[in-house]
Parts: C-alpha cells; sequence; structure tokens
C-alpha cells in the first residue's frame, strides 16, 4: 500500500500509522465537516523542502476559519507538526495531507459539541495523473456535473464535504473513457478540474479563470508568477467550453497533478495533441524551483 507509512501526526504527538485510528462516531465521518490541504515537499541538494508551507498553512486556517472551526494549534505549530511528521518518515519527498475536522461529540448536523480535531500525515506520492501524463497530456471531459455553486459551498475552503462534488465529477470523466473532469460553473463557464485549476494558452497568451468559483490554488499563484517571470502576458478570463476546444496550449495544476497537460477535450485535438512549447517551459521552471535550483525562489521552500 503505497499510503503505508511510518508515522502520522495526530492531535500533537507522533503515533504509529496502524494506531492513527478515528472512532465511526466522528462528526466529519457523517457530515464532510473537515477542511484540509495537499503539500508537497520535494528532494533538494540540502534535503526535503515543503513548497509554500506558510500559504499552505494559511489557506488550512482560512478554510477552517469559513467552517466556524478555531484551530487548537498556532501556525507555527502545525507547520512545525508537518516538518516533524517528515522527518518522522523518512522521506526524502512526499505529500502532505493535514486534515482539520470535527470529531467526537454529539451527532446531529450542529457540530457546536463536537471537538476540533487534527491530524498530519504523509505518504509518497508519483505524478498524480501518471508519469507518461506530465510528458505527453491526458484527456479531459467537459462533465456534465456542474462545479459547487458559489452560494452552496465556500470556493475558498478546502472542505472535504465538498469534495463528494468532485468524486462526481472525476467517475464521470473515468466511467466515459477520459482521464480527467473539466468543471463547468452554474453559468456555464469553465471552472476547474477535479483536483486542479485550469490554464490555456491561445496566440501566447496564458489564460485562467477567475476565481470567485475555483479554488485559489497555491500552484495557480506560482505558475502566474513563474510565467509572468519568463515574459508572458497571464490573463484571468471567463470563458465558455468552446474557448478551451480551439487553445493552443491547455494544463491542469495543482499540487497533486503539479503541471499536466491536457492534449484532447471532448473528442477535440488540443493544438497539436502534445505537450506545447509553453507548458514545457513552465514545467520546466517549475521543477527546477520545486527541487531549490532557482535561488531567486528559495523563498518559497522551507526546509524540513
Ligand atoms: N482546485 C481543486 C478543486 C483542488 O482540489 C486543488 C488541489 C486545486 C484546484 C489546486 O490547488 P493547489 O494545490 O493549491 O495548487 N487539490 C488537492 C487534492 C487532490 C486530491 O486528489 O486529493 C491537491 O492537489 O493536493
Amino acid at each position: 500500500m503505497g499510503i503505508k507509512t511510518d508515522k502520522i501526526w495526530m492531535d500533537g504527538r507522533l503515533v504509529d500509522w496502524e494506531d492513527a485510528k478515528v472512532h465511526v462516531l466522528t462528526h466529519a465521518l457523517h457530515y464532510g465537516s473537515g477542511v484540509f490541504e495537499g503539500i508537497r515537499a520535494y528532494e533538494t541538494a540540502g534535503g526535503p523542502a515543503v513548497f509554500r508551507l506558510k500559504e499552505h498553512v494559511d489557506r488550512l486556517f482560512a478554510s477552517a476559519k469559513l467552517l466556524y472551526m478555531e484551530v487548537p494549534y498556532t501556525h507555527e505549530e502545525i507547520s512545525e507538526a508537518i516538518k516533524e511528521t517528515i522527518r518522522a518518515n523518512n522521506l526524502k519527498s512526499c505529500y502532505i495531507r493535514p486534515v482539520v475536522y470535527r470529531g467526537l461529540g454529539e451527532m446531529g448536523v450542529n457540530p457546536a459539541k463536537c471537538p476540533v480535531n487534527v491530524f498530519v500525515a504523509v505518504w509518497p506520492w508519483g505524478a498524480y495523473l501518471g508519469e507518461e501524463a506530465l510528458a505527453k497530456g491526458i484527456r479531459a471531459k467537459v462533465t456534465s456535473w456542474a462545479r459547487n455553486y458559489i452560494s452552496s459551498f465556500p470556493a475558498k475552503g478546502k472542505v472535504n464535504g465538498a469534495y463528494v462534488n468532485s468524486i462526481l465529477a472525476k467517475m464521470d470523466a473515468l466511467q466515459s473513457g477520459y482521464d480527467e473532469a473539466i468543471f463547468l460553473d452554474t453559468d456555464g463557464y469553465v471552472a476547474e478540474g477535479s483536483g486542479e485549476n485550469i490554464f490555456w494558452a491561445k496566440d501566447g497568451v496564458i489564460y485562467t479563470t477567475p476565481l470567485p468559483t475555483v479554488l485559489k490554488g497555491i500552484t495557480r499563484a506560482s505558475i502566474m508568477e513563474l510565467a509572468r517571470g519568463l515574459g508572458y502576458e497571464v490573463v484571468e478570463a471567463r470563458a465558455a467550453r468552446d474557448e478551451l476546444y480551439l487553445a493552443d496550449e491547455v494544463w491542469f495544476c495543482g499540487t497533486a497533478a503539479e503541471i499536466t497537460p491536457v492534449r484532447e477535450i471532448d473528442g477535440h485535438t488540443i493544438g497539436a495533441g502534445r505537450r506545447g512549447p509553453i507548458v514545457e517551459a513552465l514545467q520546466k521552471r517549475f521543477f527546477a524551483v520545486v527541487h531549490g535550483e532557482v535561488p531567486e525562489y528559495e523563498k518559497w521552500l522551507a526546509r524540513v
């Protein structure tokens, strides 16, 4: 099992992986009342380094606030717990999953009597959509499920329960023979993937969808900054699906997916049908940064 490691941090201490258990009456298990993060640590010449740790921990606290949960630790304590868990598992690189959730107290939708619990798990996680996907691109489908309506879930929170929407879209795409889903929002505009933000390029300009309906992705923000640094114009634009069909390049990005080109959407070949030059340049820059090879972006790395 790829997710089996030695230790998981639970409510202030490291416990053996086998013992990291919760009661079946845990509130979050019934109602999805939790928030989470997905973070990566990469191997660098100076040992493992967590990519944009501060931004991820800040977003975890913002997500918790949106669910009226008070995290019983400081930002520094959570950051330290993350580093401690990586060290305890002796990993050179890994994916990191902190979860803040409503635990065991009372049943019923009202979570007020349930404690706020926290855990941090880490595991080695290779390319989210497959190693080949990074080089060759994937096939995506515009799913018939609309992205969570902004008045149904706070899009700026990474809320556990909201991911049922993503699960349905992902399964729809897979069952239709595609690799990943593209959500439209409830107005029919392109939103994001089941677990990624989306970008496209046309005539040398880079576009991504504006924030209100999508997760404020940390990879998204990083790509926007790196792309501008490489001299590209980056525009946030609402788009209908046909804009993607006619784009020169399309790609997904996220902590898990990193930068994954999309070579086909709904039977339409995108550009030349393979990884395009802009996404390749961005991948090159991104992977150099996360591996600590770009001194200017050392500021984005937290040594473990
Ligand atoms: N949109 C969604 C819906 C999303 O879940 C993610 C991350 C992003 C955009 C990109 O955000 P960021 O990681 O900050 O660049 N999805 C996480 C979970 C994936 C999973 O399958 O689990 C992730 O990439 O860690």
